[in-house]
Formats: C-alpha cells, structure tokens, sequence
C-alpha cells in the first residue's frame, strides 16, 4: 500500500502469487473437506485463489482453465473430473507458460510436459484394500459370495481404479461374484437410487463395494428401508473415511473403511509457489493412507476432522 510498505512475505516482488482452482464439484463429504483445505492452505500462506466449482462437468472445468489462461494466473491447480479429454486445454495453458498441477485426480495424456506434478492418492491401491478386506472376511467362505458395486463418476480416475485394484484383488477367487455394477456418482442421493434397483434386482446380495462414503451412507437408508440390516444383512466395504462413515461404524453399518485422504491443501500451496520460483518439483506425491475396522473408525470419530 502507499507509503507502508507491504511487510507481507511476498519476497520483495510486490506480487502475490496467484493460484487458479478448478474444483470437480460439491459432490460429497470428501470434496466438501478438500476445498475447505485448499481454501484454508491459500489463505495461511498468502496465495490469492481464484476458486471454480465445475459442478462434476469437464466442459466447466475447460471453461475454468482458460479463463485463467486469459486471466494471466501463475499457476493452475485442478482436480479433473474425468480423465480424457484435456489435451487442447492443456496445451492452451502450456502455450501461456503457465504450469499446472493436477491434484486429487489424475489425466490419461500420453504427453508429460502437459502438467508439472501430480498431487493426490493412489487410487488402484485403494480398490485393492478393499478387496484384500472382502478375501480375508470371507475366507471360510464356500458358497458364492454375490458383491454389488457402486461406481464413483464414469470415466473418473478413482472410479477406474477402485474398480480394477479391487478387481485385481479377488481375481482368481471365483467365489467372489459382481452381480451389478453401476455408477451412483459420488453421490448420496444416486446411491441411494441404484442401491434401491439393486435390491429390487437382485436376489442375493452379501456385499455392498461403494467407491465412496456418500454412496455408502446412501445405500444404507436404501438398505434400511428394505427391511434389511447393513452392516449385518449386506456388508459394506467403502472408501474415504469421513465422519459421518465413521459414525456408521461405531453403529455397525459399515464393516470396513479405505482412507483417502482429501487434506492435500498445504502441499498444494507448497508446490505451487516451488513452480512459480523454478524449483523442480516431484512428478508423483502419493498421499499417505489407512484402513479402518469399526472399532479403529469409533476411537477416530471424536477427532475425525471432516
Ligand atoms: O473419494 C469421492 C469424491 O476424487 C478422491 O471424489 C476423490 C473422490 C472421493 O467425490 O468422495
């Protein structure tokens, strides 16, 4: 400001870093967690942000990213919605030497130099501890064990993932059988719907795989208002971790929880003002994660943060 100087820790540069955000949406508990982080760790280290909510649309997101183009940001951070699909807009930003972070989700582009870092979790790894849970808890299992799936976002990176890690774990166990599959899209509400099909559809249902919490707390009152037990009737194995799950725990609801961790805020501050200053960042940061039985999830909730 005139005449005081600035005293901030904009390095002497005047300038404050400028962080252009597209964020997948408000889908779920998860998400809700991981914009209040980002907002939270721009804030804390002097980043201006400009914030976009995509509404889990990609054509949002394209339009996001190139009006940060336009706009002349530092750095654009986002989380893709989908996986394909971003080449053109990728290129657009690279063109304006602006360099992008992907964080959360990851992009199928065969060409490298399109973004600077990845940020977020290993998805394949989560669906695999899943299905490493379903083996060991029905070992003694000899009969069919029957599994419905509720999918996250078609053509999401942790849909794909979850999926085929989980896939990957009880291959060769011809026990294990996905008799539906159907996407609810991270959603409370849509999973509550396909769980609803499901139980009208199918006969026997031991397992519910959801590839989110808000999916899982969705099926749940689906599963209720069938006149049926979760937890008990339909075991569940889901993946997050947020409070509410946990609080579905400590009521036996759901017998098993893959973390995923959305805090990934200040690491993203981190890696963006690294960019911008030249430094050479990692190409992959893998978030760090846990499982939790129910009785793990019960001693968290009153801690659990999101
Ligand atoms: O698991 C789900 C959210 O991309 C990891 O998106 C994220 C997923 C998260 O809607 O709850």
């Amino acid at each position: 400001g005139s005449g005081g100087g600035s005293g901030s820790a904009d390095k002497g540069s005047g300038h404050k870093l400028v962080v252009g955000f597209s964020q997948v949406g408000a889908e779920s508990g998860w998400r809700t967690a991981n914009t209040k982080s980002v907002q939270d760790a721009a804030k804390k280290a002097g980043i201006e942000l400009k914030f976009s909510d995509a509404q889990q649309k990609q054509e949002n997101q394209i339009k996001a990213i190139r009006s940060f183009i336009q706009q002349k940001v530092d750095v654009i951070a986002f989380s893709p919605v989908v996986e394909s699909g971003w080449d053109t807009v990728l290129k657009e930003a690279k063109d304006a030497h602006i360099p992008v972070i992907l964080t959360d989700r990851a992009v199928d582009s065969k060409d490298e130099s399109l973004y600077v870092s990845f940020l977020g979790s290993d998805f394949v790894e989560e669906g695999k501890k899943a299905g490493d849970w379903l083996v060991k808890e029905y070992a003694a299992a000899t009969g069919d064990v029957n599994v419905v799936q509720l999918e996250g976002t078609t053509g999401s990176a942790p849909a794909n993932d979850r999926k085929s890690g989980f896939a990957d774990a009880v291959k060769g166990q011809p026990k294990f059988k996905v008799v539906a599959s159907q996407t609810g899209d991270f959603t409370r509400a849509k999973g509550k719907e396909v769980m609803q099909a499901f139980l009208k559809s199918q006969p026997k249902i031991d397992v519910l795989y959801a590839h989110n919490d808000d999916m899982a707390l969705g099926a749940i009152q689906a599963i209720e208002e069938a006149g049926k037990k979760p937890g008990t009737d339909i075991k569940i194995v889901s993946v997050d971790g947020v409070k509410d799950a946990f609080t579905a725990m400590s009521q036996g609801k759901i017998n098993y929880d893959v973390e995923c961790n959305p805090l990934l805020g200040d690491q993203l501050m981190d890696l963006a003002k690294k960019v911008k200053a030249g430094e050479s960042v990692p190409r992959r940061i893998k978030t760090e994660e846990g499982t939790f039985t129910p009785e793990q999830a019960t001693a968290a909730l009153p801690n659990r943060q999101y």
